[in-house]
């Protein structure tokens, strides 16, 4: 019988294109039909199980799982030693933040003494009062967080922002950070059996070679053979370009450079600066080391 990983995934909602996304990049397509709960992919071998987010963490650290793709807050909440992130994804990034009525006045935690939070996450928030010695009230709610201030449940609200546009519709104003979020892979604790770790090995390095990938830009530029010294100072990631003989220019070279971080426009008007000329910044679909 073949060897699978089973792998859980968000049913629905804010994670699902990111992860679907992400197969499909690493490989691996998910062919689900509108409702199916069970996909079983035979090319890579990964049984893909949909679930609400909120049974991930469970299903991973009872072992009905071998892994999971969840948002690392919900990972915090729930507990953050159910499972040990194998490798942040990138998407799906979020903040929790404490955030009060707009005209309200909160500029530092204490602040926060006697006044009462409304939160979908009191266990983090929890701690990160206790961590600062401060002594509120903490009111749990499931959703529509941002409406307690206005109909008088709480004076302030502790939830996940992303664009800041619910805080923003709701009267609210974001002041304090407490802890930021994006998409994990979690596997649960201890060794999976051998043939289940090889799958996940090159699970890893398909995932890894993705994300690497995502962030990185491969650029192109000609330049005077005597500015190359300076090119080193503008981009990070050229110690080691290939340069090419232009045909004719013998003081002019072709200049090809690996960036492993996104490349600004400020650093294309710096690489001007020095001279450089038909700049390409091209995406790079797969980096595999
Ligand atoms: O049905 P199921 O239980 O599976 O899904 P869910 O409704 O519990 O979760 P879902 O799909 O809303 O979120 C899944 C994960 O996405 C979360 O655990 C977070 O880690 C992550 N995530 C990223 C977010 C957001 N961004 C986000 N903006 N989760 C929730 N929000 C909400 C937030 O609570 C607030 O109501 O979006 C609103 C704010 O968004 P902005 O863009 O207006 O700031
Ligand atoms: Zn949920």
């Amino acid at each position: 019988m073949q060897t699978k990983l089973s792998l859980a995934l968000q049913k629905s909602g804010r994670l699902s294109d990111g992860c679907i996304a992400l197969f499909q990049s690493a490989g691996i397509k998910i062919r689900r039909s509108n409702n199916q709960l069970l996909v079983q992919d035979e090319d890579f071998g990964i049984d893909f199980i949909f679930a609400r987010d909120d049974d991930i963490p469970g299903l991973v650290e009872n072992g009905v799982c071998d892994l999971g793709i969840i948002g690392e807050s919900l990972l915090q909440e729930y507990n953050i030693d159910a499972a040990k992130v194998m490798v942040k994804l990138g998407f799906a990034k979020c903040r929790l933040s404490l955030a009060h009525i707009r005209g309200t006045k909160y500029s530092s935690i204490d602040d926060l003494n006697d006044k009462s939070i409304a939160t979908s996450h009191p266990k983090i928030l929890s701690k990160f009062l206790n961590e600062n010695n401060i002594k509120s009230k903490v009111v749990t709610m499931h959703g529509s967080v941002e409406l307690a201030p206005q109909i008088g449940i709480a004076d302030v609200i502790c939830d996940l922002v992303s664009s800041g546009a619910t805080l923003k519709e709701n009267g609210l104003m974001e002041f304090m950070v407490i802890a930021s979020s994006e998409a994990v892979l979690i596997s649960r604790h201890g060794d999976l059996p051998d043939q289940k770790q090889i799958l996940l090995d090159r699970l890893l390095l398909r995932i890894k070679g993705v994300l690497q990938a995502r962030q990185s830009r491969c650029i192109m530029m000609h330049i005077d053979r005597s500015r190359l010294s300076e090119l080193r100072e503008v981009l990070p990631g050229s110690e080691s370009p290939t340069i090419l003989e232009l045909q004719g220019m013998p003081q002019k070279v072709a200049v090809h450079v690996v960036s492993l971080e996104e490349v600004f426009w400020d650093t294309i008007e710096k690489l001007k600066e020095i001279g450089a000329s038909s700049i390409l910044v091209l995406p790079i679909e797969k980096m595999i080391f």
